[in-house]
């Protein structure tokens, strides 16, 4: 299965995902692990996206796209992926439809993980990873509902989005995760419309 996980900062995507990689057996591609990754390594796409994520702001969508695009090439991803926080803008949802058109491999569901922006901030400020501090996540939230949410209605549009309730346990956000995957792999969650849009 091919699934793109969305959702606001500190929602639970990355949580959610190493869960459910594991359960579909599907490679996972972070695109905020491996920005951050290339950072830590200090390699020229590290040095390109650093100042962006410290800041909160999105990285540029040709760097984005130039990561994805790389990944999509290695030969696990023919039997699926798992893009978590990707795509963040209609243009990065564009150019996936047609990296995947290319290799004729469509997006089979789009689930957005919704969590309200208090818990966001009381869930962020317990991590306190380098982009965490509140005025990052605040600009950082400003791009989830700026940028992002516009993502959200495309995929409505095309019939994929399924929205999950994102406040629990990670176990029991995990059991409507899978409750969701597994109604749109059964045939009984799919809706006939068509990524035209
Ligand atoms: P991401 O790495 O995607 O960061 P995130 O939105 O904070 O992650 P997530 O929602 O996965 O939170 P997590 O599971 O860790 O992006 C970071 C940055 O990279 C962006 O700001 C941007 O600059 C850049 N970037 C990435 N992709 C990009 C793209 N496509 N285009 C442009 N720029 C891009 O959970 C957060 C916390 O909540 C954790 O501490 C966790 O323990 C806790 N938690 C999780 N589930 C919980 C639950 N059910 N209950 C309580 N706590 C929970």
């Amino acid at each position: 299965m091919r699934i793109v996980f969305i959702g606001p900062p500190g929602a639970g995507k990355g949580t959610q995902a190493q869960r459910l990689k594991d359960y579909l057996e599907i490679p996972h591609l972070s695109t905020g692990d491996v920005l951050r990754e290339a950072c830590q390594a200090d390699t020229p796409v590290g040095r390109q996206a650093a100042g962006y994520l410290q800041s909160g702001k999105l990285v540029p969508d040709d760097l984005v796209l130039e990561i994805v695009g790389q990944r999509l090439e290695e030969a696990d991803c023919t039997a699926g992926c798992l893009f978590d926080g990707f795509p963040r803008t209609l243009a990065q949802a564009k150019a996936l439809d047609r990296l995947l058109a290319e290799r004729q491999t469509p997006l089979d569901l789009v689930l957005e993980l919704a969590v309200d922006p208090q818990e966001l901030f009381t869930r962020l400020a317990e991590r306190g990873r380098d982009d965490d501090a509140e005025d990052t996540v605040r600009q950082r939230l400003a791009y989830y509902y700026q940028q992002t949410v516009p993502v959200l209605e495309y995929y409505e549009k095309c019939g994929l989005l399924k929205r999950v309730d994102g406040l629990g346990t990670p176990a029991e956000v995990f059991s409507r995760v899978v409750a969701a995957v597994n109604q749109q792999s059964d045939g009984t969650g799919r809706r006939e419309t068509r990524c035209d849009n």
